[in-house]
């Protein structure tokens, strides 16, 4: 596939934060001054950074409850995104939504989200607003192999389709929800095949190829931003570290999780384009640096930030926006 050097370099960036980002908070975890629940997506990067490299801040993603790969391949600030999981203050949603509620809507990242299968209603909710507001925006809808099996993404996929709304469903089947693999969860185990009786197309891809994943979601994007409607894509991944910070993994063996490193996708990326001579080596080891900077630099910010006031408790419950924007109310029924 087509891209050039710089798209090449950010992509590159942006999944060296996301595992030195997730490989941090593996260690920081453990020290016991993370409050809350944390899910890595270590291992899943080429994912969310093949998806997103294709979008502007005028698309949207819905995420999961391992939401901090997709912020930050969607551009949301890493230090903002840091103390948010201190529950500081500076954070992305001042320090009160934490690791399962980190949004930043001006970056088009509506939120991680706590409920499996919450995600693919918001995803057709702000395609309807796109579509209807005559825009070319899109959304990819980000959930796992469980949230596969829930009524609410069904439904999405359904309504989607009638609807043409311009959705692209990302399944990333990581094996597990938590600690049950999709073998043994999913009715056919063929997740791609499910979103063909909804009359999209579907896809199913190498989710540990960057590549793989980027050509696919190039062809779904364009595709929804035409009016053409959802497509599916199921990119078969995995996560590297528990289902949880705290989980012993005991489901898993250690023959499975080595055969999935072996094909690492930040040392695919990296053996691809330097073999081809696309990017050297040694910029790619300045980014390498350049990340571990910056992820060192949130974490003593965060130590160091101020805990949200106490006046601060009742605020941001709900969102305050213009009567002008309830066209919904205003207008005739929806028809689209
Ligand atoms: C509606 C609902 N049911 C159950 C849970 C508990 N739960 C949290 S994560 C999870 C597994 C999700 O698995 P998957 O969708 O494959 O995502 P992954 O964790 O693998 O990224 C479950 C069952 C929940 N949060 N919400
Ligand atoms: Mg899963």
């Amino acid at each position: 596939m087509d891209m050039d050097r710089n798209s090449l370099v950010e992509a590159y960036r942006r999944m060296r934060t996301i595992r030195e980002f997730e490989d941090r908070l593996h260690k920081d975890f453990a020290g016991g001054e993370i409050p809350g629940f944390v899910h890595l997506y270590a291992g899943e990067e080429a994912v969310a950074v093949g998806l997103c490299s294709h979008l502007g801040d005028g698309d949207f993603i819905t995420s999961t409850h391992r939401g901090h790969g997709h912020c930050i391949a969607k551009g949301v600030d890493t230090a903002g995104m840091m103390a948010e999981i201190y529950g500081k203050a500076p954070g992305s949603c001042n320090g009160k939504g934490g690791s399962m509620h980190i949004a930043d809507v001006d970056k088009g990242m509506l939120g991680a989200n706590g409920i499996v299968g919450g995600g693919p209603p918001l995803a057709c909710g702000a395609a309807l607003s796109a579509k209807k507001r005559g825009t070319d925006n899109v959304v990819i809808c980000f959930f796992g192999d469980g949230a596969s099996n829930q009524g609410t993404t069904l439904e999405g996929m359904n309504l989607a389709g009638v609807w043409k709304l311009p959705v692209v469903f990302v399944c990333e089947n990581n094996g597990y929800a938590e600690t049950t693999s999709y073998k043994y969860s999913v009715s056919g185990t063929d997740i791609a095949a499910r979103a063909r009786g909804f009359g999209m197309p579907s896809v199913a891809v190498d989710g540990l190829d960057f590549f793989a994943v980027a050509e696919a979601a190039g062809e779904a994007i364009a595709r929804a931003r035409r009016g053409e409607g959802p497509t599916f894509i199921e990119a078969q991944t995995y996560r590297y570290y528990g289902h949880f910070e705290g989980d012993s993994i005991a489901y898993r063996d250690r023959e499975e999780e080595e055969s999935f490193r072996s094909r690492d996708c930040l040392s695919r990326f990296r053996q691809t384009v330097t073999s081809q001579g696309l990017v050297e080596a040694a910029d790619l080891d300045a980014i390498d640096g350049a990340v571990a900077a910056e992820i060192e630099q949130a974490v003593t910010d965060a130590l160091s930030a101020p805990d949200p006031s106490l006046d601060s408790l009742t605020t941001d419950v709900y969102v305050d926006f213009p009567a002008s924007q309830l066209w919904m109310f205003q207008d005739e029924p929806v028809r689209v």
